[in-house]
């Protein structure tokens, strides 16, 4: 038999694994009953639940990362991709999610990069990643771009695919020895929570080249840890229905506007199914936390059009027929917009004096 290798280690990847549930983290009921249905204030989140027991681990690699790019006067964005779960129980067997697949996040990513950005990826665990989306979750097995090789000995990438993995290649290569991506995974609402507070205080030494760019879809509820069993809830103890009363995600954006990263420039993303409410809810959102850029977008559409929400106006970003056959990214040119702004926010920042 030959004897199997272990996988390789991504350079990129954290060693922290979110997607295990954290069974330690049991009911605990030294935590006050937050009051239903009042919106939780976000402090009290922050000091009514216990942070994620791996957080120190990644605050050190974030750190690193960022002192490495600060040295270097490098801009660095904190890309949010994926889905944030709610389980139901602290034993997870059931889990509220979402339907992201991080295809927004993982694809600007790369354009962050290829436009001289460092990246922290700030993602859910297993979903699609920068670079290797092009050959995951396709619906074909990453074995079927494989091949014998002529004299059958060895398996080699198949003819086909050789000149696009190589580009796609040699950028991912680039990206990882210049030590330019970092990856951090979340799964829960919580564990993204306490995550994107931690890194968001860390960006702070980076001023104002940092861009927050947040394209996670954050459930807008969540079950207290007050309120979560510990172990899988049972048909014959609740009767015939299971009724999930859940509460509001708190307002974080407010926080991170105001007080964790009050200098940095952040571009949040609106989605709605309606497109009738799609412009007004953006608008409210860029009222209420006061920030730069709110892009607006559809479920229905999302890959093909976006709407740039700023207080200056709206504008629309849209692929033309020919870009669709093309399969072109429409994050190939969100990103360089969203550049733009962000060179011209440093700019009128410096100009002011601040
Ligand atoms: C988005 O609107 C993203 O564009 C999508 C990308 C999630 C639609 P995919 O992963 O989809 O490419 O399949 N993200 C933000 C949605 C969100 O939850 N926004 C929150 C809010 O509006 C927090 S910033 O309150």
């Amino acid at each position: 038999p030959v004897p199997r290798p272990s996988p390789p280690s991504s350079p990129v990847l954290s060693k922290v694994h979110t997607s295990a549930p954290d069974t330690k983290a049991a009911i605990d009921r030294s935590i006050p009953e937050f009051p239903a249905a009042t919106p939780i204030d976000e402090d009290n989140y922050f000091r009514l639940h216990k942070s994620p027991p791996y957080l120190s681990q990644i605050s050190s690699d974030v750190a690193d990362f960022l002192n490495f790019h600060n040295k270097r006067h490098r801009k660095v964005a904190l890309v949010t991709s994926g889905g944030t779960t709610v389980p139901l129980e602290n034993n997870t067997v059931r889990f509220i999610d979402n339907f992201s697949a991080g295809t927004r996040g993982a694809s600007s990513a790369e354009y962050f990069l290829e436009n001289g950005y460092a990246v922290i990826f700030l993602h859910r665990e297993f979903s699609l990643l920068p670079y290797s989306r092009h050959y995951s979750h396709t619906g074909n097995s990453f074995l079927d771009y494989l091949k014998l090789s002529d004299d059958g000995s060895k398996v080699e990438i198949d003819d086909k695919y050789q000149k696009e993995m190589f580009q796609v290649y040699k950028k991912y290569n680039k990206a990882t020895k210049n030590n330019l991506l970092l990856m951090v995974p979340f799964t829960t609402v919580h564990q993204y929570l306490f995550t994107l507070k931690l890194v968001a205080q860390e960006m702070s030494v980076m001023g104002y080249d940092a861009l927050f760019y947040l394209a996670a879809a954050v459930s807008d509820f969540f079950l207290p840890s007050s309120r979560i069993p510990q172990h899988k809830i049972q048909s014959k103890e609740i009767g015939s229905k299971l009724v999930v009363d859940l509460e509001p995600v708190p307002k974080f954006l407010r926080r991170l506007v105001d007080s964790w990263a009050p200098i940095a420039m952040i571009v949040s993303f609106k989605l709605e199914t309606d497109n009738t409410i799609l412009i007004s809810k953006a608008r409210g959102a860029l009222k209420r936390y006061n920030h730069q850029l709110v892009i607006g977008n559809l479920l229905q559409t999302r890959k093909k059009k976006v709407v740039f929400v700023t207080p200056a106006g709206e504008r629309w970003i849209e692929l033309t027929p020919d870009q669709i056959k093309d399969n072109v990214d429409i994050e190939s040119i969100i990103v360089p917009e969203i550049i733009k702004l962000h060179s011209q926010w440093i700019s009128s920042r410096q100009r002011m004096g601040l």
